[in-house]
Formats: structure tokens, C-alpha cells, sequence
């Protein structure tokens, strides 16, 4: 576990993980690092969970968090003395130098899932000073909705009523053909992202269409298909996204370029105990539409972010305005499942193209790989004149 780049080589701030992931902890490998404090004034700190597959605990002994944006967007203060951060996310915590200055305190940072907090103290730190409790400190501390129930904007806010919803069911399957569990397919509503072969931002501008820059369909080994998965959105339109995880683990996504408004949370309705290749998709097909209210309705917003959880057999629905034209990817934070295909691309357009929706590059634009500033072809034209220049 990593403090600023501390710890990694040399662990002292580590509590251990597995052993063959990071070995085992040294507790006296390099000095403990320490943020100076000065009385009576406050700090801002900004926290980053730049972590692949860990959502953690913040905190510190005997001070209060008081947490005033996500993502970097301010939200409705909120105290308590120990904070969770999602995986990519940003909280910025304000923090109150007003403690004994005689004593040094422990900044802790610890897995959310498994720490137990007396086997894993660093050297003598005082007690929790119980005084300090706060309402806030009630939450369950495994709480995966904590973003959403806790986060809430600076001021409260409607969503805008949207004029469609796109749902988005990622799955992961697996098989058991060789006697043991293997990793069969990852997919967003059955299909498996697949890079585009050149950046579709060029691609589009240039050719006006993303007809060559797509990678080839070719089919899955379980009913689903490798491809460049874009869900095309018209420019200026307000869209509903109903993010459901039928999987039994959390996923991080990220969507870039925007930030979005949280409208609703919560398990799958009416969970049914599912077969290790089963998900709760073939169990138990639910309509959502008993459950979220309709397009046209203004909703009260829960939070606002880029970076957020959707938790294992749960659903996450947001909001946002598409005024930002371009193509945006829409990805689990977690690397290892991007390239199996737990991804997608957000692209903005008005009638198929970004043409006068962003200014288009001149000649003399310098581009990567084999197009020239001179003149401009798609990478299949380029590779068929290739093929012709070899044979
Ligand atoms: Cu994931």
C-alpha cells in the first residue's frame, strides 16, 4: 500500500495484503512519513484513491474529516472521522489542527473489506477519544452506497427530465469447462469493447463517419461480441444511464468528460441465489421501470461525480446534459478489466458527426502513426495502399 509513493519497496506504512502481491510488512523499513500540522489552523487535504482494485478507509486519529468536494466539485460539508474513497475518486478533506501537540497522530489508510483495526496499529497512538463520535460515525463501515448516501451536492439540485435511457448490464461470465473456474467473457449488454483501430475523434472529423475506424466484429464464446461498443448521443440532449453490475464484485467506472448527476441506487430488486455460471440476469430478468420513475420527471439529485461505484448485483442511475461534443470513454477504473472489454465510448454528435460541433483540425495537423500533415486517410485506405505498395 502506497502513502505518496512511500511504502511500496520499503512498507512501512503497509498492512498487509497478500503475500504474493506485495510481501510481507516491515514496520521499521524507512521512517513513517509526517504532514506537519501547525495549531489552530486547518488544512486541506486532497485524497486520490490511485489504487487499481482497493476502495479505502481514510482517517485520522483523533480529528474530525470534514469533507468538502468529490471529484472536485463541492459538496455539502459533511464531519466524521473516518472517510471512504472509491477507487480513481477525489475527496478533499478540510482537517482541524486543534489537538495536543505533544503527540504525533496516525494517518491511517486501510482496505475497506478486511482491516481489523487492533492487529494493524504502527507503534503506540492514542485512543480514540470517544467524545469525538459523531452522528455520521453511525454508518455501517462497509457501506459500498456510502458515495451516493453521503456526498450530496453543495446545494440541493434537480436532474432534468432526459429523453432517453440507455442501460448499460455489464456481466462477467465464467466456465468451468476445464474443471476449475476460468475466465470466459467480460461484456456491457453482450458485447466485449474492443479498441478502435485509429482514434475516433480523428477518424470522425476527417472521414465523417466512424465506419473505418471501428475494430472488426467478430463473435464471443458466450453469446456475446468483440467490437468498438458506441452509444451514440445527440448533442445537447439530456440522457438517463442505468448502470446495472450483475456481477458478484464492485466495479469502479470512470466516464471522461463529464460530470455526472446520481438519481438512484440499490441492490438488483428480488436477488435469487444463482449457479457459479449464472448471473443474476438469468435468474431473475427485472423491469426497471417499476422501480425509476420516468423520463420526464425532474428527480432530486444524490451526488455528482466522474469517478463512482456500482456495487456487486446493484444498479447506479444518473443523469447528465451531452454538451460536451466528442467521444468520450466510459470505463471500469480497474486496467485488468479494460482490456477484456468492461468498457464503451460516449460520443456526442449532432446527426453522426463532430463537424461544427469542434473545430476541425487544419492540413498542417500533426497526427501519430502513419497519417501525414499533408493529407489525411483512414487506416484501412492507408493499410489497403500499403498492401498495394508491397505487393
Ligand atoms: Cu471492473
Amino acid at each position: 500500500m502506497l502513502n505518496n509513493n512511500c511504502g511500496h519497496e520499503q512498507p512501512v506504512q503497509c498492512i498487509p495484503l497478500r503475500a504474493s502481491f506485495f510481501g510481507s510488512c516491515k514496520s521499521e523499513a524507512h521512517p513513517i512519513d509526517e504532514f506537519l500540522c501547525s495549531p489552530e489552523i486547518s488544512i486541506r487535504l486532497r485524497l486520490i484513491n490511485a489504487a487499481s482494485g482497493i476502495p479505502f478507509r481514510f482517517w485520522i486519529d483523533q480529528h474530525n474529516l470534514t469533507i468538502v468536494a468529490r471529484d472536485s466539485i463541492e459538496i455539502a460539508s459533511i464531519s466524521m472521522s473516518l472517510v471512504h474513497i472509491a477507487f480513481g475518486q477525489r475527496l478533499d478533506l478540510i482537517v482541524d489542527c486543534n489537538q495536543d501537540l505533544s503527540v504525533n497522530y496516525t494517518i491511517f489508510v486501510a482496505s475497506r473489506n478486511s482491516y481489523q483495526p487492533s492487529l494493524n496499529n504502527i507503534g503506540a497512538t492514542p485512543p480514540i477519544n470517544k467524545s469525538h463520535s459523531i452522528e455520521h460515525d453511525k454508518l455501517d463501515s462497509n457501506d459500498l452506497f456510502f458515495e451516493y448516501k453521503y456526498l450530496k451536492p453543495f446545494k440541493p439540485r434537480v436532474a432534468p427530465a432526459a429523453i432517453r435511457r440507455i442501460t448499460l448490464a455489464s456481466e462477467v461470465r465464467w466456465n468451468n469447462r476445464t474443471g476449475i473456474d476460468a475466465l470466459e467473457e467480460w461484456s456491457v449488454n453482450g458485447i466485449t469493447f474492443e479498441p478502435p483501430n485509429e482514434p475516433l475523434l480523428l477518424a470522425n472529423v476527417f472521414d465523417g463517419t466512424f465506419k473505418h475506424c471501428v475494430a472488426y466484429q467478430r463473435a464471443g464464446r458466450v453469446n456475446n461480441k468483440h467490437v468498438t461498443h458506441i452509444q451514440h448521443l445527440e448533442y445537447g440532449q439530456t440522457y438517463e444511464v442505468l448502470m446495472i453490475n450483475y456481477d458478484s464484485q464492485l466495479h469502479p467506472w470512470h466516464l471522461h468528460g463529464y460530470s455526472v448527476e446520481f438519481t438512484a441506487v440499490g441492490k438488483i430488486p428480488n436477488l435469487k441465489s444463482a449457479k457459479c455460471n449464472q448471473t443474476q440476469k438469468d435468474v431473475r430478468p427485472f423491469n426497471y421501470n417499476t422501480v425509476l420513475l420516468p423520463l420526464n420527471s425532474t428527480l432530486p439529485v444524490l451526488s455528482v461525480g466522474d469517478s463512482f461505484t456500482v456495487p456487486s448485483e446493484s444498479y447506479v442511475v444518473f443523469r447528465f446534459t451531452a454538451n460536451n461534443p466528442g467521444p468520450w470513454f466510459l470505463h471500469c477504473h480497474m486496467e485488468w478489466h479494460i482490456w477484456p472489454g468492461m468498457a464503451l465510448v460516449f460520443s456526442v454528435e449532432r446527426n453522426g458527426r463532430y463537424d461544427g460541433l469542434i473545430q476541425s483540425p487544419t492540413t498542417s495537423f500533426s497526427t501519430c502513426g502513419r497519417r501525414t500533415k499533408i493529407s489525411y486517410q483512414s487506416s484501412r485506405l492507408l493499410l489497403s495502399n500499403s498492401h498495394k505498395t508491397e505487393l
